[in-house]
């Protein structure tokens, strides 16, 4: 077992079994995804979400694809309706599921469809806590998750919410697929550090793909 190699797209570094980063795998397509993402902007505006607990979510959020990820006080859920609108989230683009499904065959997971794309835009300050992704319907598919513009530093745990972190700078266009035995380890970004991008300016965006339904 090499723990490093070439793949066809660039490098790729097991983080633990399950999980892989893709590095700068998405760096070619960034400006198309980026344009494609203003139209789904368009439809659907970035907000905070509430947290079942009555927080306001540092991170701002919208979904585009049949299925979105919500949070407000009632809990966690996917919903084929924005809340925001009432209307059903906008479509994946088609440079979304492309990246989603080459990084996904890249990572060796097959036939990856993902119905639901939740984008998160952290703003310098904005932090994910730890958590579990465990609101899709089967955690037998992977997630895939794209990283744009601003570093962050990305909190990698276990099972159990008090195991051990490691701590995994993120890039801008690295790809994170993680599934199979990594599918329920906890994760979190640590609070972004303030810095300019060319392509997203004053924050980091992260698409991450799931086949929620
Ligand atoms: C982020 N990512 O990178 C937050 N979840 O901004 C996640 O919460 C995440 O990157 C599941 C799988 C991959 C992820
Ligand atoms: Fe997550």
């Amino acid at each position: 077992m090499r723990d490093l190699f070439e793949a066809e797209e660039g490098l790729s570094l097991p983080i633990v079994p399950g999980a892989v980063l893709l590095r700068a795998f998405a760096c070619d397509r960034a400006p198309q995804l980026l344009g494609d993402l203003e139209a789904v902007l368009a439809s659907s505006p970035w907000r905070h979400m509430t947290t079942p607990g009555g927080f306001l979510m540092s991170v701002a959020m919208t979904n585009c694809g049949a299925l979105g990820w919500v949070s407000d006080r009632t809990g966690y859920r996917y919903d084929r309706i924005d809340p925001a609108n009432g209307e059903p989230w906008p479509a994946m683009p088609e440079s979304f599921r492309a990246l989603a499904r080459g990084a996904s065959a890249a990572a060796g997971f097959e036939e990856f469809e993902p119905d639901a794309c939740l984008v998160n835009r952290y703003e310098p300050g904005a932090r994910l806590s730890l958590h579990q992704d465990r609101d899709e319907r089967d955690h037998a598919h992977p997630i895939v998750s794209v990283s744009l513009g601003l570093p962050a530093v990305f909190l990698f745990g276990g099972l159990q919410r008090a195991d051990k972190s490691k701590r995994l700078p993120l890039a801008h266009g690295d790809v994170v697929v993680w599934g199979g035995p990594a599918r329920l380890n906890h994760h979190g970004i640590l609070p972004l550090k303030e810095g300019e991008h060319p392509l997203t300016g004053r924050c980091r965006i992260n698409l991450t793909f799931r086949k929620a339904g």
